[in-house]
């Protein structure tokens, strides 16, 4: 390799930069570089490119072939984590949000859950029925969906399930165990409320049934007034049409409510008066309070942020600069203010946000931090634009007591211990 080595580093702050470029050495360097600590470098052409490359004629095709649909780079095998939730075919697949880089969780890594497994539907035979309390009963294919107006938005859908480990003590579990069952995408669709307007809603309609084409037959109740909202019958994802997981070829996405509302595979909507008290609002998804009532339609999920790097499972080389980084989000709207402690919660300074910071959407912090080797506990928390402040986990024990299931947003600690272990506690 050759020895022309340049570093330019460009953290915007001197008092970070300027003991990385004193010590920069050409070993330094190599040893560093494979740790990722950031920062701009140049190298000669030579001392990157294989022998092979530079020596050949460039104006000849070297490298592979062009591909029809691309793949990633054969070094890359960040993957979900898939575990089953009860019987064989109830399934939950978890995002790597440690590998994830931005807001925008690729497709092949959103996460999955899926009551009874994943249907195979053709698209030309797919049909969304929409009837009851409307003017005009009216069935549509994909293509009649897609001649409406389009819109395409960025949200992220967690399932309220996500965490739900967390909720009496810490549990060692990595940030993929954790907080894996929350997924950040664009989703391009329709409307529902320009379609429900074609179909004519009745004076006394109030609720929404929705169900879906799958085993499952997932069915929820959505109130109308979000259904004239801001709720998409989407049919794709981050440019291309759904992935089957996802609901191929339609679903519905609620943007900042519980994931299991979203109903995939989307094949019918019943416009009603009342909530139909399915099996997913009734023994599922209601939040069992100390007292021994349960709270039902809790839709929302509340705002709620983890560090990603470092996190749990990881091991930093060594003490010097890192930049913290993670993730914060809040089914009220933008996410405005994001925390982070390195001193065990004692003192709280604000991270920078990535822009653009969108409502109801993935929000990726930055936090430059120089770590001395000693033991400590990193954690983060998230103010939205509500004002509400993501609570600690006795905080919310304190409310809700500890028979809960759903709806977990604690502040999540990691510890770091001299030799740079990080673990969940
Ligand atoms: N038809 C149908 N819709 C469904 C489900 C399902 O099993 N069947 N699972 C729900 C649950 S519990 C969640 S959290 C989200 C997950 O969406 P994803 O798999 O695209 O991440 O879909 C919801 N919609
Ligand atoms: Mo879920």
């Amino acid at each position: 390799m050759a020895a022309s080595v340049k570093v330019a580093v460009d953290f915007g702050r001197a008092d970070i930069v300027e003991p990385f470029v004193r010590h920069v050495s050409r070993r330094h360097f190599l040893k560093q570089t494979k740790v990722a600590i950031g920062g701009s470098v140049a190298l000669s052409a030579a001392a990157y490119l294989p022998d092979a490359f530079a020596a050949s004629d460039p104006t000849k095709q070297q490298g592979g072939p062009a591909r029809g649909y691309g793949d990633r780079a054969s070094y890359e095998h960040s993957a979900r984590l898939i575990t089953p939730v009860g019987h064989d075919t109830t399934t939950a697949s978890y995002t790597p949000l440690q590998d994830l880089h931005g807001s925008i969780t690729p497709s092949s890594l959103h996460y999955e859950r899926h009551h009874a497994g994943v249907p195979q539907i053709e698209p030309k035979a797919h049909r969304l029925l929409i009837h009851g309390l409307v003017e005009r009963p009216l069935e549509f294919t994909m293509s009649e969906l897609q001649r409406f107006p389009a819109v395409s938005r960025v949200h992220f859908l967690e399932c309220s399930g996500n965490s739900l480990t967390e909720w009496a003590k810490p549990t060692g579990k990595t940030v993929q165990e954790t907080h894996g069952l929350t997924s950040c995408s664009e989703w391009t669709g329709v409307l529902l409320a320009s379609v429900l307007k074609e179909c004519g809603i009745k004076p006394s309609a109030a609720w929404v049934l929705a169900e879906g084409a799958d085993g499952a037959r997932m069915t929820r109740s959505l109130p109308l007034d979000k259904c004239m909202d801001d709720v998409i019958l989407a049919y794709a994802q981050n440019g291309e049409m759904l992935r089957p997981e996802q609901g191929y070829p339609l679903r519905l996405i609620v943007p900042g409510w519980e994931g299991s509302i979203s109903v995939k595979w989307l094949c019918r909507l019943k416009v009603v008066e009342q909530p139909y008290q399915t099996r997913e609002e009734t023994s599922k998804y209601t939040d069992l309070m100390p007292d021994g009532t349960a709270r039902q339609f809790t839709f929302v999920m509340e705002a709620k942020s983890v560090i990603t790097f470092p996190s749990s499972g990881q091991t930093l080389p060594g003490p010097g600069f890192y930049e913290i980084r993670g993730l914060a989000w809040s089914g009220h709207g933008r996410v405005t203010r994001v925390d982070v402690s390195v001193d065990g919660s004692a003192n709280w300074a604000e991270a920078r946000l990535q822009d653009p910071v969108l409502p109801m959407s993935h929000t990726r912090f930055y936090f430059p931090w120089r770590w001395d080797g000693t033991a400590v506990v990193i954690a983060s928390r998230c103010v939205d634009e509500t004002g509400y402040q993501q609570p600690t986990r006795e905080a919310l024990q304190a409310v809700r007591g500890v028979n809960s299931f759903y709806h977990y947003n604690g502040i999540q600690c990691w510890r770091i211990s001299p030799g740079g272990a990080v673990a969940n506690v």
